[in-house]
């Protein structure tokens, strides 16, 4: 197979990457990491990108190796076309890759540090950087609210893009750990976010490692 994608299924930002290739129907080989073992995919991942930050794409009928979620979304858009996130108005193309920003920025991050306080040891727990994460979460909603009060079906617009890639995942985990509450906007664009049959699957396929969610499955 062409492209290998290095990725595990409870991962969001793997999901970034899952979501187009299932919009456009790309075929793929899924290659599982599991961080700590000492064989299997991780090894070839961890030569191939020391970072050691999952998802990675390889290309082995081009030769190339593309990492950074959103960077492999553009990178399949350009070469392995289908899933249109893309605009092809230049100045929707930058809306829509703001949201993506935003959403990694200011709803991925502060929703991971709120995971990752959880398997801290306990003399490294950190509550100053916890409420620092809960406030932005707490602005980002906000923000979201007031933006898609507008009547907007999508994060960008009309039409489902890269925003909306993104929204998805950080939604997910983000309304487990720090519930946005009354925000009718927010609420109603997440519904719309979980009718697509591509965000369904990545779900569905998460579902068998859902217990190895730090705080469990409900959080
Ligand atoms: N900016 C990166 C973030 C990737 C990232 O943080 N991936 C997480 C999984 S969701 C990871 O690999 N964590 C492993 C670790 O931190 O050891 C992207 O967009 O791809």
């Amino acid at each position: 197979m062409t492209l290998r994608l290095f990725a595990h299924p409870l991962s969001s930002y793997c999901w970034k990457v899952l979501i187009p290739l299932y919009e456009a129907a790309t075929p793929f080989t899924f290659e599982m990491i599991q961080f700590g073992a000492e064989d299997g995919p991780v090894v070839e991942f961890m030569q191939r990108w020391p970072i050691g930050k999952m998802p990675l794409l390889r290309d082995e009928a081009r030769n190339e190796t593309v990492v950074e979620s959103s960077i492999i979304i553009e990178y399949l858009d350009r070469h392995y076309p289908g899933a249109g996130l893309i605009p092809a108005d230049p100045d929707a193309a930058l809306t829509a890759r703001f949201l993506d920003r935003f959403f990694d920025n200011y709803v991925m991050t502060p929703q991971g540090r709120l995971v990752f306080e959880v398997i801290r040891p306990e003399g490294a727990r950190d509550p100053f950087g916890v409420a620092e994460a809960r406030a932005l979460l707490d602005k980002a909603y906000s923000w979201l609210e007031a933006t898609l009060s507008d009547g907007r079906t999508w994060a960008a617009g009309e039409a489902w893009s890269l925003a909306d890639v993104s929204a998805s995942p950080s939604l997910f985990y983000a309304q487990r750990c720090h519930p946005w509450g009354d925000r009718p906007a927010l609420q109603a664009y997440y519904d719309r976010l979980e009718t697509r049959p591509s965000f369904q699957r990545v779900i569905a396929e998460a579902q068998p490692f859902m217990h190895m969610f730090p705080g469990g499955p409900d959080y």
